[in-house]
């Protein structure tokens, strides 16, 4: 598809309004470029908002919350259900978006809109399912029961990398939750979210429903922050990096606001002696090279038993050499450009300290400028021969660098496993199942995710997604995370006609 038909498809101009709050608000003069990663140039141009903005949408965020939480759960799933239909039809185009806007590949972004299908219709099957327990009552006569009530105004934060996954992870499930949800997207990809936007805003009115998707853009400073210390947003859900999560984490927490953190990784991978070493190669290139390093999933660490490390090492390097680097819109591209100049900055930066550190470098390391523009953020994919314990190893460096460390014993390398800062995602490669139980034990690995035979990235939505230590301790997407999204109310019912207190009290 071209880039004009689908920019076209998708209702997306050179200018676009940023804000909207039941209806799409007046530029009010500042713009936020969009640019494409692959060769600089501008796509498209988003109003950023003030906070003239931000205060009509949260408003209006509360209205229609108000109105929402009394239709039936299960009407709301109708809603989201047609949510999805409508998505499926802009699957492609809006996946061509996502290429164009974050650099990944045309396969991933579409993946990505895929995800967006998946909880549309998770959620239409969970607004029938948002069941509460049924308690014994220690009274005769009485009756007790936990229900679910909807929470209010979601504030909803997401990253660049995952420009619109992320967002309906949170969304539609708030969504059949009863709740409204006021979205801040990154500032790299504004686009992404006024496409998200106009797609799901006319579902909204066809079913007569309240506007309970709003939208705000622009930088942390001041519609982030505003919504961050905003007592109207019982909770805040954020995805992007530790530092993001620290400050989320301390101001909503000021105010005894409840977040809900999706934050960095420094995602590892075990392959042991008894790997199934073909299996092993794709889960780590596919988890190291894809998106270009820029998922949280992303696999950063490698360990290796050494009676295998050399051969595993040479097939490493041997696909690696053979990455196609280009055009993130190319069908027979493998890995695009990183975000913007700065990521590449960092990317350098951090090959600087692998250096310094004592790290070798076996391929990659620097810029990629053949076949490319000139203007593009293109990096080599990276592998470094590294020391588990090496300062650089515990950061998360949001770019294709893959650190191959080898171990000798199970148990030391899940130590060295599980001594990162973060606990997102984990994996092991391994046909001996002792050596897989011991991994997926109390004393195995300490993530939030933990895979075995499967690579760190890619999970499906229907699990609950997310991590434990600076990864931020929140869960989205499927499983039990919808709990977030609500209240837990505690009821006590009298049937009887005597008042008996609980514990035996006598009073009076
Ligand atoms: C992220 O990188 O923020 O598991 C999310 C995965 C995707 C989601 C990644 N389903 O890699």
């Amino acid at each position: 598809m071209l880039q004009e038909e689908f920019l076209n498809v998708l209702g997306i101009s050179r200018e676009n309004p940023g804000a909207f709050a039941g209806e799409w608000r007046q530029p009010s003069g500042n713009w936020i470029d969009s640019c494409s990663p692959h060769d600089g140039e501008l796509i498209g141009r988003v109003a950023a908002s003030s906070i003239e903005d931000y205060e009509v949408a949260i408003e209006v965020s509360r209205a229609a919350f108000g109105e929402w939480r009394n239709w039936p759960a299960p009407r709301r799933g109708e809603v989201v259900r047609q949510i999805g239909d409508a998505l499926r039809e802009k699957r492609e185009a809006l996946g061509a978006l996502v290429a164009l806007e974050t650099g990944k590949i045309v396969a991933e972004g579409v993946g990505e809109v895929q995800e967006m299908i998946d909880i549309a219709d998770f959620s239409v099957g969970l607004s029938r399912q948002l069941y509460g327990l049924t308690i014994q009552s220690e009274r005769p006569g009485h009756r007790m029961f936990e229900q679910w009530q909807p929470l209010g105004v979601v504030g909803c934060i997401s990253a660049f990398n995952f420009p619109v996954a992320v967002w309906s992870w949170n969304a539609l499930v708030a969504a059949v939750c009863g709740d409204s949800v006021l979205w801040k997207p990154a500032s790299p990809t504004p686009l992404c979210a006024v496409a998200v936007q106009k797609i799901v805003q006319p579902v909204i009115e066809a079913n007569g429903a309240p506007p309970i998707f709003n939208l705000v853009v622009g930088h942390p400073d001041p519609v982030g922050e505003a919504l961050l210390a905003d007592r109207r947003i019982p909770l805040v859900s954020a995805t992007g990096s530790c530092r993001l999560g620290r400050r989320v984490a301390e101001v909503v927490g000021k105010r005894l606001g409840r977040s809900l953190l999706e934050l960095g990784g420094n995602n590892a991978i075990i392959v042991t002696e008894s790997a199934d070493l073909d299996l092993a190669l794709r889960g780590v290139l596919f988890g190291a090279v894809g998106t270009a390093g820029q998922r949280c999933t992303s696999t950063r660490r490698l360990f290796l038993h050494e009676g295998i490390a050399d051969e595993m090492e040479k097939r490493l390097v041997e696909a690696y050499r053979q990455v196609a680097i280009g055009d993130p819109l190319d069908p027979s591209t493998l890995m695009g450009p990183l975000i913007n100049e700065g990521a590449v900055d960092e990317m350098l930066a951090a090959v600087e300290k692998i250096k310094e550190q004592g790290g070798e470098i076996l391929i990659g390391g620097g810029r990629h400028r053949e076949g490319v523009p000139a203007g593009g953020h293109y990096v080599e994919p990276t592998l470094v021969r590294a020391r588990h314990d090496m300062p650089i190893v515990h950061d998360e460096t949001f770019a294709p660098i893959l650190y191959l460390i080898r171990y000798r014993d199970l148990d030391e390398v899940i130590e060295w496993h599980n001594e990162v800062p973060q606990g997102l995602s984990s994996a092991i490669f391994t046909t001996d199942v002792r050596e897989s139980e011991q991994f997926l034990s109390p004393a195995g690995s300490d993530c939030g995710i933990a895979n075995v035979n499967i690579g760190t990235s890619g999970a499906e939505i229907g699990g609950a997604f997310g991590g434990e230590k600076d990864t931020g301790g929140g869960r989205e997407s499927g499983s039990d995370s919808w709990k977030a999204y609500m209240r837990r109310q505690t009821c006590t019912v009298n049937g009887s006609g005597e008042l008996p207190l609980a514990q035996g009290i006598r009073f009076g």
